[in-house]
């Protein structure tokens, strides 16, 4: 068994005076917060891609990471030398969870058959390495983007042949999700989208994505796998309009085709914010639809226009993402997983734990922040009494469906004044701003 992260030991718990860059500060995976450690709470996972298959290439120049394993040519050897480092990495960072896309733990080959085999030998790999080893599979997926054959999308795409094939390479990918004990399974409608609608039927697409959605849900039933089924919303890019753009367009769609028992979110903070909205926004829209599933971890830069997928130290964001997580009642099947890449500058491999580590602190003192927050129960407390005009007299009668119009024009004529309330979100944030410091 190679060693990939050389000179790099189990990342330790050292507390908040520690200036140890290979150490947590804040993450402290035994520490119990409120009925549950922090480790359970949390619920981290590696994303394959980024940090397996992520070279740092830009549109204006080529890869600058550095691997150790970038001087294995062979594809089988080095898919196989990535299963290892994947478990060490997860291991050494004491991340339960990794997920991964089809296409990036082992490479396509000329057709389907051999593809699906070479699949079954890396998926023999990890399932043999999982026996030794702590680290889960939180969910699986399908690159059913990248090849040139998805160039119109998948279950989108004007060619039912690319459906087809885009249906084949789910069903198998939902069976080795299975097959390693996958808890969900993610559909993020890479290029389920259009550039223009000169060329598109978009009532036929988004029928044919229902359609898509249903035989997977049909697969699932047959094969018994019991992982959740997850959406991963996306405004743009690659295409133009993405079909999945937010999280409440998702919900609306999956309720029209009769799918919404079906799915729940996977909400990615940088997708938010490319939809114009804050990441707490698109967690509460899940959360309160009864959506919530899981969290693609990342933060974007709010001054570009793009997925930069950078990993997530901002802890306004982390705070609040953990607190709405906490009021959902917290993960069942879902986690936090780092769908963020170190930057093209960061790419010496102890880069990779760094970042890791930065994300896992961040998230670790969003939770505690976020915990302190909802047993004080200041801001619940300032909600309920803003909206006590709806515990009695009209506003009770509202919510109880015993009024109409009429009713209401005849209640405002007897009524002299309208007197409302300061919203007061200065004082808000500035207990928001206190908690964060002082939690
Ligand atoms: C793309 C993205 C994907 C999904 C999985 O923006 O987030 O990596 O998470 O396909
Ligand atoms: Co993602």
């Amino acid at each position: 068994m190679s060693e990939y992260f050389k000179g790099i030991s189990k990342i330790q718990y050292e507390g908040k005076d520690s200036d140890n860059p290979l150490a947590f500060k804040y993450y402290n995976p035994d520490e119990v917060v409120g009925d549950k450690t922090m480790k359970e709470h949390l619920r981290f996972a590696v994303a394959y891609w980024h940090t397996f298959q992520g070279t740092g290439a830009d549109p204006f120049g080529v890869g600058t990471a550095q691997r150790p394993w970038e001087n294995i040519t062979d594809p089988m050897d080095l898919a196989k030398a990535k299963v290892e480092a994947n478990f060490e990495f997860c291991e050494k960072l004491g991340v339960p969870f990794f997920c991964f896309h089809d296409r990036d733990i082992a490479p396509e080959a000329d057709n389907l058959r051999e593809t699906n085999k070479r699949l079954d030998e890396i998926v023999a790999v990890i399932k043999d390495r999982m026996k030794n080893s702590p680290v889960k599979l939180l969910w699986g997926t399908t690159n059913a983007f990248g090849n040139p054959r998805f160039v119109h999308g998948a279950s989108t795409s004007p060619n039912a042949d690319v459906f087809a094939y885009a249906a084949a390479q789910v069903k198998k990918a939902m069976e080795i999700t299975k097959e390693l004990g996958g808890q969900n399974y993610v559909f993020w409608g890479g290029r389920e989208g259009y550039e223009t609608l000169l060329n598109t039927d978009m009532k036929l697409e988004l029928d044919n994505m229902a359609r898509f959605l249903r035989m997977a849900v049909e697969y699932k039933k047959e094969i018994g796998f019991d992982g959740q089924l997850l959406i991963e919303p996306k405004p743009k890019e690659p295409t133009k309009h993405q079909y999945d753009f937010d999280t409440a367009t998702v919900i609306g769609f999956l309720r029209t085709y009769g799918l919404e028992k079906e799915f729940k979110m996977n909400i990615e903070a940088n997708h938010a914010t490319l939809a114009a909205h804050t990441f707490q926004h698109e967690l509460r829209v899940a959360a309160i639809n009864n959506a919530l599933g899981s969290i693609d971890a990342n933060q974007g830069d709010l001054l570009l226009g793009w997925d930069t997928d950078q990993f997530p130290t901002n802890l306004y964001d982390t705070t609040l993402a953990m607190y709405e997580v906490l009021k959902a009642g917290g993960f069942t099947k879902g986690g936090l997983n780092f769908d963020s890449k170190v930057r093209r500058g960061s790419f010496e491999p102890v880069d990779l734990f760094y970042a890791h580590i930065a994300g896992m602190d961040a998230f670790a003192r969003g939770l505690k922040v976020a915990y302190k927050m909802l047993q004080d129960g200041k801001f619940e407390k300032f909600i309920e009494e803003r909206y006590q005009s709806y515990k009695t007299g009209i506003g009770k009668d509202i919510v109880e469906g015993k009024v109409g119009f009429k009713e209401l024009e005849k209640y405002v004529l007897e009524l002299e004044t309208v007197k409302n309330t300061s919203g007061r979100q200065e004082v808000l944030e500035a207990m928001l701003n206190k908690y964060i410091i002082e939690s």
